[in-house]
């Protein structure tokens, strides 16, 4: 299903709030104000909302994929006649969570761009202002944060029956393949380099409540508001997103520890296409990347095989490579984010995406050394970094 249209065309506008201004928050923030809703950023605190504002309020977007894909203008604007300038600025609201007693309005509304290691204490911040008329996206790399939240937040079913489950949100899980960035410099932290067009991917997380609560306005809302982005935003059932989800991760779990650790860009795991002038001519460089690809492919096809049995017939070794393959050369100018974490001194999202496939192989008795070292290593990699930085 494909949504469109416009906040004003659709004749509403209803308020959305983004918390986590890193490079993907700040391209979903811009665009879903650029598509007519009003946007509140949820900004980590008064200082952050202080420098907003010195800031001039405004959220700048450097469509850097134009130089590359100039033909994906199309597409991204919508219409032959629309064009995308190379840089936009957009104005939003900002806030931060308040310390005063008073509860405030709540959220209807929420998308949640935060990396994966920083998304409880995100939750954390923002959960007194949730209802069970509230709608929370989750648009993190990896997986199992939906559960984590569960976990932490709404721990045992017989709660939910009673008080709590009047607090408990909708849940929306997504799925990103925009290329995006943000630099280190000074006076641009609230600038997003727009890097490679992608697409995404919505789907409303099935509730463990029993029976099911009715979906709330607010689903059906930011659904729009989302559809209506220019984002190549497409709104799926669960059982389709988990697919894809699981390809995303697979991808993650190759591609980001191998270019962290190398400090290269996304395409040197690919081979070049046939008689392009290559990033790197040397055949024994490609052979053995090859073998760790069909390894590490091999591997986490053998996880879902028996964590998720009826999805085996589709993710085999061969369609998780081809896929991973795939995305290399889609993203080959990317810089991928655990690169951008480790180079930044940050933490990365590795307990995420490695660190999730070696939990669920245990789990499921499949043995993951491939991802265990991949784990291992960026581990190492990430202390090091962050005592040099
Ligand atoms: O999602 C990504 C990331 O960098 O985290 C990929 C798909 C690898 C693109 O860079």
């Amino acid at each position: 299903m494909s949504l469109g249209g416009t906040a004003a065309a659709a004749g509403v506008a209803s308020r959305i709030h983004v918390l986590g201004a890193g490079a993907v928050g700040l391209l979903f923030a811009a665009h879903l104000r650029q598509s007519g809703y009003p946007v509140t950023l949820y900004l980590r605190s008064q200082d952050s909302v202080d420098r907003f504002s010195q800031s001039g309020a405004q959220i700048g977007v450097v469509n850097d994929w134009i130089r590359s894909h100039p033909t994906r203008k199309l597409l991204l604007s919508g219409g032959p006649s629309a064009s995308i300038a190379p840089w936009t600025a957009t104005d939003v609201q900002a806030e931060a969570p308040s310390g005063n007693s008073s509860s405030p309005e709540k959220i209807r509304r929420l998308v949640l761009a935060t990396k994966a290691q920083d998304t409880l204490q995100a939750y954390w911040s923002v959960k007194s202002r949730l209802c069970s008329q509230s709608t929370v996206v989750l648009l993190q790399n990896g997986m199992g944060m939906y559960e984590a939240i569960q976990r932490e937040f709404y721990p045992s079913p017989h709660q939910y029956q009673k008080e709590t489950a009047a607090d408990i949100p909708t849940f929306v899980i997504g799925t990103n393949s925009h290329g995006c960035l943000r630099t280190p410099v000074e006076g641009e932290e609230f600038v997003t380099h727009h890097t490679a067009v992608g697409s995404c991917q919505f789907a409303i997380r099935p509730s463990l409540l029993n029976p099911p609560p009715s979906l709330p306005q607010s689903a059906l809302d930011i659904l729009t508001a989302l559809g209506s982005t220019g984002l190549d935003a497409t709104v799926t059932n669960w059982s389709d997103l988990h697919h894809r989800l699981l390809l995303k991760l697979a991808a993650n779990a190759t591609i980001n520890p191998v270019t962290a650790l190398a400090d290269c860009r996304n395409g040197y795991l690919a081979p070049p296409p046939p008689n392009s002038s290559s990033q790197c001519t040397d055949q024994g460089y490609y052979e053995s990347m090859q073998s760790y690809m069909s390894s590490a492919c091999a591997e986490i096809s053998a996880i879902y095989a028996r964590a998720h049995p009826h999805l085996h017939g589709e993710l085999t070794a061969q369609a998780i490579e081809d896929y991973v393959l795939h995305i290399s050369r889609t993203t080959s100018r990317n810089r991928s984010s655990m690169l951008q974490d480790v180079s930044s001194g940050r933490q990365t999202e590795v307990e995420w995406i490695n660190g999730y496939l070696v939990r669920l192989g245990k789990q499921h008795g499949v043995p993951t050394p491939v991802n265990t070292l991949l784990y291992t290593l960026v581990k190492l990699k990430e202390a090091a970094s962050h005592h040099s930085a």
